[in-house]
């Protein structure tokens, strides 16, 4: 054999030859080998730029015409091959329905997760995960996509802990629960009280509760009233998921909502530390005005923008599930809701003005204070947890609102008010007393000092503006490095971007969103743009950072014959050396296993008419050896990886023969890791029968 030709043999040798009994796992070993030395010859050789060095960088600079910070930005940025991200940030994929997870600093998209719409790569919906969303369906119309705001990572005493992530649908007003561990989601709560909501979602520092606050209020319950009876009949509503981490799953015997006020509700944020068992909303609109009032004399958005103040709500959570507890809810569409009378009397909400048309609302990490950020006010107004509890129980209030829900007095809860410039929509924090603000309409991020507490960790003097980034352009959410949480690192701060004009190459009329990387890390006025990345999917609203290291996915499933949704072994899974095809008059059932490069069994004969139950178990032990599995003309797409089973359910369509084959490509003879599914004619004699019969 010529070495060039036993090369060839062993690649082939290797890349066939992985089964059961053959460990041999030549990329998994290379990459591992390849970190290691990485990482020696940078410690063994920090980079020293001698002569020859810089100007070899001096050339480059020049021919690229690149600046100095354009240079710093790179070297912030650039991640050598094979090295992985500090940070990860799941964010909201917008009208996509997924979530995006993508690595910071180098700002690399890492994988969608499919949650509200199917994905044919990773066989969601194909029909693998078709149960899951299918939960989502809204009376009977069933809902395939979904407008992605909110996504929120589960917490343990206010910090990320890594396990779960949540995200809200606002069109359809769905909560989805993603784990972690593999990524996927594993399940999609529609909510029996509104159609659409905004406010989800947010967790209560332990997680207890997944908030999911309305925004549009409606007759609660999909039931009809009038536009005209509005004021009677419409309202707002906060629902209080309750999380089983056990479970890994909302339990909706356990959950309940509040009725509001027919505000439109916004935004939520919960209370931690000091002001744990407070939640936080606001609302805009109290006007109550309605689409198509006063038609012809003025429009709505300055109808619902007449008055000076909107309301901040302020919910005692942990009142609010005692009332639930001792039977306070009445069932709405079968859901158990507090009235806001009941709410009132029972001391669960209260109300304070807020200045008008607000966006966010967020707690500092401490949870000493509220920021609220009004889109048609250059000020954040901060308000101190401690004033407002102080407030709530000496009942310092300036009257009630038309529904008798108490309004607390703004000059007893509000502490300062800071000018920071146009169109201040949502607030994050740092680890050095520093809050940040997204400007909307200035298209630009302010950095400003916080007081109380955080006073001591910023020599600048608390509550001033200290410094604007302009961003590129029309930012709405930002997010620093777990900067919602109890303890924030600060260090990198990414803005999304609403608009991206001349920012990359016209993707024609419709453009991507800019995502920009800040770098948050140099207390004072420094504070510059790193990265644009664009987002050309869906439109992102907001994102969390977590650190890398707190999550600990799995590379492949714990054991062959896993079941993703429960978890845990299935114990009907097909396992090596079980393979067949049952008949059982017209039941049929095949029990399949795939493993590099071939599906056993991989001729299947049915009749016309049958139906088939399909189970696959992945023999594989490998990381990264996913194996697809399509039907053509079946509109069947399954991943299968390492380790998964997966049970589907069909029924034989017109005789023919359908090749089924792997979707991924796998080994060196992936083409060759397919079957045929032969679906013969029904007997002529069956067809006599039914002939006979008419
Ligand atoms: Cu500002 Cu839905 Cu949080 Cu969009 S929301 S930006
Ligand atoms: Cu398995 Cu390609």
């Amino acid at each position: 054999m010529s070495p060039r030709l036993s090369i060839g043999f062993l690649t082939l040798a290797m890349t066939i030859g992985v089964g059961a009994s053959f460990v041999y796992n030549p990329p998994q070993a290379h990459a591992q080998e390849t970190k290691k030395k990485r990482r020696k010859e940078a410690e063994a050789a920090p980079v020293v730029l001698n002569a020859a060095a810089v100007a070899e960088l001096q050339k480059i600079a020049t021919d690229r015409k690149l600046r100095i910070e354009d240079l710093s930005a790179a070297l912030k940025t650039y991640l050598p091959s094979g090295t992985h991200d500090e940070y990860i940030i799941f964010a909201s994929g917008g009208h996509s329905g997924q979530v995006f997870m993508i690595g910071v600093p180098s700002m690399r998209l890492l994988r969608t997760i499919a949650v509200f719409s199917p994905e044919p790569w990773q066989g969601y919906g194909f029909p693998v995960g078709e149960e899951i969303l299918a939960q989502g369906d809204h009376q009977g119309t069933e809902i395939r996509w979904g407008d992605t705001h909110h996504p929120a990572l589960s917490e343990t005493g206010g910090e990320y802990d890594g396990q779960f992530l949540f995200i809200g649908d606002k069109a359809n007003a769905r909560l989805a629960v993603i784990d972690l561990r593999d990524m996927e989601t594993k399940q999609i709560v529609k909510n029996p009280l509104t159609v659409s909501d905004h406010g989800a979602s947010f967790v209560t520092p332990d997680s207890e509760y997944i908030i999911e606050g309305g925004q549009y209020s409606t007759p609660l319950g999909f039931s009809y009233a009038s536009v005209d009876d509005y004021q009677s009949a419409y309202r707002g509503m906060v629902t209080l998921w309750k999380f089983d981490r056990a479970a890994g799953r909302v339990d909706q015997t356990k959950s309940f909502a509040l009725e509001l006020p027919p505000y439109f509700q916004d935004l939520f944020d919960a209370g931690k530390k000091a002001s744990n068992g407070l939640i936080f909303g606001n609302s805009f609109c109290v006007e109550s005005v309605t689409p198509g009032f006063k038609i012809g004399e003025v429009n709505f958005e300055a109808g619902c923008s007449q008055r000076d103040t909107d309301y901040l709500h302020i919910i005692d959570w942990k009142k609010a599930e005692a009332v639930f507890a001792k039977g306070g809810a009445k069932l709405v569409n079968g859901f158990p809701v507090i009235s806001i009378k009941t709410a009132v009397d029972e001391g669960v909400l209260c109300l304070t003005p807020e200045p008008k048309s607000p966006h966010g609302v967020d707690v500092t990490p401490n949870g000493e204070f509220v920021v609220v950020a009004g889109k048609l006010d250059p000020h954040v107004t901060i308000y101190s947890t401690k004033k407002i509890r102080e407030a709530i129980a000496s009942k310092k209030y300036s009257g009630t609102d038309v529904y008798g829900v108490p309004v607390l007095d703004f000059d007893a809860v509000m502490e300062k008010q800071v000018e920071l410039g146009l169109g201040p929509l949502h607030t994050q924090y740092d680890d050095k007393g520093y809050a940040y603000t997204s400007l909307f309409l200035d298209s630009a991020v302010a950095r400003w000092t916080l007081g109380g507490e955080y006073a001591s960790l910023h020599s600048e003097e608390p509550w001033k503006l200290v410094t604007k980034t302009p961003v590129q352009y029309n930012i709405g959410h930002l997010v620093t490095a777990e900067g919602d949480s109890v303890s924030p690192d600060g260090r990198y701060l990414v803005a999304m971007n609403k608009w991206s004009l001349d920012r990359f190459f016209p993707t024609g009329p419709l453009l991507p969103q800019n995502f920009q990387l800040v770098d948050i890390n140099s207390p004072g006025t420094t504070m510059p743009v790193l990265y644009d990345m664009p987002i050309g999917v869906g439109e992102p609203h907001y994102a969390q950072m977590i650190k890398a290291d707190k999550l600990k996915p799995w590379t492949i499933y714990p054991a062959i014959g896993w079941n993703p949704h429960t978890q845990s072994i299935d114990p009907t899974a097909v396992k090596a050396g079980e393979e067949r095809v049952v008949h059982d008059g017209h039941d049929v059932t095949v029990y399949m296993t795939a493993v590099r490069s071939h599906f056993a069994p991989d001729r299947v004969e049915v009749t016309e008419g049958d139906n088939i139950t399909w189970k696959i178990t992945s023999l594989e032990q490998s990381m990264d050896a996913t194996h697809g599995f399509c039907i053509g003309g079946y509109n069947i797409n399954l991943s299968l990886e390492p380790g998964e089973a997966s049970t589907i359910h069909f029924k034989a369509g017109k005789p023919g023969v359908y090749p089924f084959y792997c979707t991924e490509f796998c080994s060196a003879l992936h083409l060759e890791m397919l079957g045929y599914l032969v679906v013969k004619p029904a007997a002529p004699d069956a067809k006599l029968t039914e002939a006979t019969k008419q």
